[in-house]
């Protein structure tokens, strides 16, 4: 528990809500295959003194004076993430994933140009140029999809005629809903075929990757790869951009983050992820990747079992999602509803096909990171799945909920949220 002596007396009111948060996370379980719990040495890190400093530049080349620790903090921490993921060249500025995509779309592509992305309802992301962003305003977005929603198999020859015909500059990989590994080198192949820069967006499995556990889009010939560092890496929240080896890329990107984009970068969250990147090289980073995807296994065989439809099949990552208003008759946003009070959160979210609306959607999204942080195995990842769906069964069963709430807080109890990582 963190102590938070000076705001406590000087700030009450924040102290409440400050206190209350961190009571929430210990108390119940997070499912939402987005989040996670990080270490007290990140958490440190996040809340430092480098929060005072503006660092406008690069290290070596800033327009402030006093940069001798900002210099070297920074450089330790683009140092780090270039040996996690094999690149050349690292920008750790990006203020999130959406600022590192926008800033990415800027540095490689001129107005009017075409991006090829994941289509959003099977797995894509907004910043991938959903109509309702900016993004959409000033390039051209078009799409491909998978092409058998049961096993979550990508439509290549889809992709390629699309590739073919619209010429996009980037072709994009990537997903914030999608449980499947990519075939990165078919991404490839169709870019070189057509000219175009490979972009793997991976904020949700870069901590896969970084433990070795997912494929680095890297191995297999990408450009770029623009990530946030809060999700299965265990960061603070942020983002990221890392260029496989291009010099004139790198240029590109540099300047498009600063001052194309943004100004005086959050030095106080760049020291956070350079910690957290720290956490990420050791042996133990590597176990608890492994770990994730076994968790994610065993639900999936609970959810198999009981019948429920999981979309793609079932799972390769840390996410799954499934249809729970075609299999139990319940809608996600009642789901979502049902599940938190039981002490379970995670998130309703529309699947391929879907008829229902973005607010009420068929389906709900739940992954292992969170849960594998503290120290959850296969064992109790089956029974939060056997919870969450006699949850789901019982949403209107007062006395069920209540006895369903009482086990969680007990696994939850018996796996506290742990201070150190390493
Ligand atoms: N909001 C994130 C997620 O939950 O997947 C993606 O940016």
């Amino acid at each position: 528990m963190n102590e938070y002596k000076f705001i406590k007396d000087q700030d009450p009111e924040i102290y409440a809500t400050l206190v209350g948060e961190e009571a929430r996370e210990a108390r119940g379980i997070e499912l939402i295959p987005s989040e996670n719990y990080v270490s007290r040495a990140v958490l440190e890190a996040n809340g430092s003194i480098f929060t005072n400093k503006y660092s406008e530049g690069y290290p070596g080349r800033r327009y402030y004076g006093g940069q001798e620790y900002t210099d070297a903090m920074e450089t330790i921490t683009i140092e780090r993430a270039k040996e996690l993921f094999k690149a050349k060249y690292a920008n750790v500025q990006p203020l999130g994933g959406a600022a590192a995509n926008v800033a990415m779309y800027f540095a490689l592509m001129e107005p009017g140009d075409t991006v090829l992305g994941m289509d959003l309802s099977h797995g894509g992301h907004l910043t991938h140029g959903h109509p309702t962003t900016s993004v959409n305003k000033v390039f051209n977005f078009v799409r491909y999809k998978m092409k058998d929603i049961e096993t979550g198999e990508i439509d290549y020859d889809e992709l390629r005629a699309v590739a073919l015909k619209e010429k996009p500059k980037i072709i994009l990989a990537g997903f914030s809903a999608y449980s499947r590994e990519l075939d990165y080198k078919k991404f490839v192949e169709i870019a070189k075929e057509v000219g175009a820069y490979t972009v793997a967006d991976m904020a949700h499995i870069a901590g896969l990757i970084a433990g070795g556990v997912a494929r680095n889009p890297f191995d297999d010939g990408f450009d770029v790869i623009t990530t946030t560092t809060h999700k299965t890496l265990r960061g603070p929240r942020g983002g990221m951009i890392l260029i496989r080896e291009d010099e004139e890329i790198r240029k590109r990107i540099n300047k498009t983050v600063f001052p194309g984009m943004q100004g005086g970068p959050h030095m106080h969250i760049i020291a956070a992820k350079g910690v957290a990147f720290g956490e990420a090289l050791t042996p133990a980073f590597k176990e608890y990747a492994k770990q994730i995807i076994k968790n994610a296994k065993a639900m999936e065989s609970v959810f198999k079992n009981h019948d429920i439809r999981l979309l793609c099949g079932g799972t390769d990552n840390h996410l799954l999602l499934a249809d729970v208003y075609g299999s139990l008759g319940i809608t996600g946003q009642e789901a979502e509803i049902v599940l938190d009070e039981v002490g379970i959160t995670l998130n309703k979210n529309m699947i391929a096909g879907d008829t229902r609306t973005a607010m009420d959607p068929s389906g709900i999204r739940f992954g292992t990171p969170a849960m594998t942080t503290r120290k959850m195995m296969e064992k109790e990842a089956t029974r939060l799945a056997e919870l969450m769906i006699m949850a789901m069964k019982s949403k209107d069963d007062e006395a069920k909920k209540a006895e369903i709430q009482k086990e969680v807080q007990a696994i939850c109890e018996a796996f506290p949220v742990p201070e150190v990582h390493v």
